[in-house]
């Protein structure tokens, strides 16, 4: 979950399997329209906002690039649309969540400006790609998997959307669900969220 911006929001969701290349998917909301630099920082720390998340995460210690090469943290930009919302799936070979170089327990930051890739022609672009401010940020953490499923809807649960029967499936049991809310209290506010996720599940088997 994206922090410290009044009007940036967003989550956004990592899944690997041994072996493969992280998916990263989300939605990101109240930028301005245009390109964004997209990057994982070094530190989880917010301790002073997103500037104590450190620079790009460069485990191999070489200049900025984008997604193939330069730092492991470079995932080039998302893209806004004129409502100002950026969804995004990035397939990341080089980030990883498992193994000694996981990224769980470091940071996102979403910049002001667009990343120039490492090609500006001046020391800063080789250093961030003069993609300026970071406007929120958030620490990768490891959720249960309800709390993944309620955040990555259908396609992380099995990899298809659901079909229309499903759908109305999922709504009864949600209905079912509501009516015995004391066993979701404990989600808080991501209640109505962990309740879908357990229903798409249900639904789809
Ligand atoms: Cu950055
Ligand atoms: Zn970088």
């Amino acid at each position: 979950m994206l922090e410290h911006s009044d009007s940036v929001k967003g989550s956004i969701l990592l899944i690997q399997a041994p072996g493969t290349a992280t998916l990263i998917k989300g939605t990101v909301t109240g930028l301005t329209p245009g390109e964004h630099g997209f990057h994982i920082h070094e530190f989880g720390d917010m301790s002073d906002g997103c500037k104590s998340m450190g620079g790009h995460y460069n485990p191999d210690g070489v200049d900025h690039g984008d997604i193939n090469q330069g730092h492991v943290g470079d995932l080039g930009n998302i893209t806004a649309d004129k409502s100002g919302t950026a969804k995004f799936t990035i397939e990341a070979k080089r980030v990883d969540l498992i193994g000694e170089r996981s990224v769980i327990g470091r940071g996102f930051v979403v910049h002001s400006d667009a990343d120039d890739l490492g090609k500006g022609g001046d020391a800063e672009s080789l250093k961030t790609g003069n993609a300026g401010d970071r406007l929120a940020c958030g620490v990768i953490v490891t959720r249960s998997e309800e709390m993944t499923e309620a955040h990555g809807g259908e396609h992380s649960t099995t990899g298809r959307s659901m079909t229309k029967g499903e759908k109305g499936k999922r709504e009864k049991i949600v209905k079912g669900m509501k009516k015995d809310k004391a066993g979701f209290k404990r989600y808080g506010k991501d209640a109505e969220a962990v309740m879908y996720a357990t229903a798409t599940k249900q639904a789809m088997k």
